[in-house]
C-alpha cells in the first residue's frame, strides 16, 4: 500500500461542487482509500488570465501503481470534464498526483514529485493542512518550501464558509 498526496483544483462551473463531487469519486474507488482532506482556498490564478481557483489537498492510500492511479484521477477528471462548456476554457477539475510514497520518477505521461509543487503556494498551503513536516524525496519538508513561497491572495474558502 501507497501513501499518495494529491492536488486538486478547479475554476469553473462551480467549484466547490466540482470538488465535492471529486472526494466523492475517491471516496468510493473500491482501490482507493481517502484518508484526509485538507481546507479549501480560493487561489489567484498562475498563467493565463482566468478565474480564481478553488484548491485543495488529500492524503490517499492505495494499492494502484502510480500510472494506474493517474489512470483513475484522470477518470475522474473525464467524468466532470464531461459537463466541461467552453472548449479551450479554464478546466473543471485538475487532478495532480504530488508525491506517491517516497518515489521519484520520470516518464512521458508522469513526473513525481509533481514538478513545480515545490514553488507553488496554492499546492502547499493545503498540503502543509495535511502534514507540514511531511518530507520531498529532496530532503525538504513541506513547511521549508512554503516558507520561500508567496501566499498572496490565498484565502481559506470551505465550502461551508460561503
Ligand atoms: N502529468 C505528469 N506528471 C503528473 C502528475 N504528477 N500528476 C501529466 C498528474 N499528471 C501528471 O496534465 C497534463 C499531463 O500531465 C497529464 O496528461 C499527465 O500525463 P493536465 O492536467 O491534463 O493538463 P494541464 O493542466 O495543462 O497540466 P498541469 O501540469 O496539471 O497544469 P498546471 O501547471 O498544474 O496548471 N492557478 C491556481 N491558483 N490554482 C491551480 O490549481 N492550475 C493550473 C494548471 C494553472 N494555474 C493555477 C492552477
Ligand atoms: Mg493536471
Amino acid at each position: 500500500m501507497a501513501e499518495v498526496y494529491i492536488a486538486l483544483g478547479s475554476n469553473l462551473n462551480n467549484p466547490q461542487r466540482q470538488l465535492d463531487c471529486a472526494l466523492e469519486s475517491l471516496a468510493q474507488h473500491s482501490e482507493i482509500e481517502l484518508l484526509a482532506v485538507s481546507h479549501r482556498y480560493r487561489t489567484p490564478p498562475i498563467g493565463p488570465e482566468q478565474p480564481d481557483f478553488i484548491n485543495a489537498a488529500a492524503q490517499l492510500r492505495t494499492a494502484l501503481a502510480p500510472l494506474a492511479l493517474l489512470d483513475a484521477l484522470q477518470r475522474i477528471e473525464q467524468q466532470q470534464n464531461r459537463q466541461r462548456d467552453i472548449h479551450w476554457g479554464p478546466r473543471t477539475l485538475d487532478l495532480d498526483i504530488l508525491l506517491y510514497d517516497n518515489i521519484v520518477l520520470d516518464s512521458e505521461r508522469l513526473t513525481i514529485p509533481h514538478r513545480l509543487m515545490g514553488e507553488r503556494a496554492f499546492v502547499l498551503v493545503p498540503l502543509a493542512d495535511l502534514n507540514a513536516n511531511l518530507m520531498l524525496p529532496s530532503g525538504k519538508t513541506v513547511a521549508q518550501l512554503l516558507a520561500n513561497c508567496s501566499r498572496e491572495g490565498i484565502v481559506k474558502a470551505d465550502s461551508t464558509d460561503q
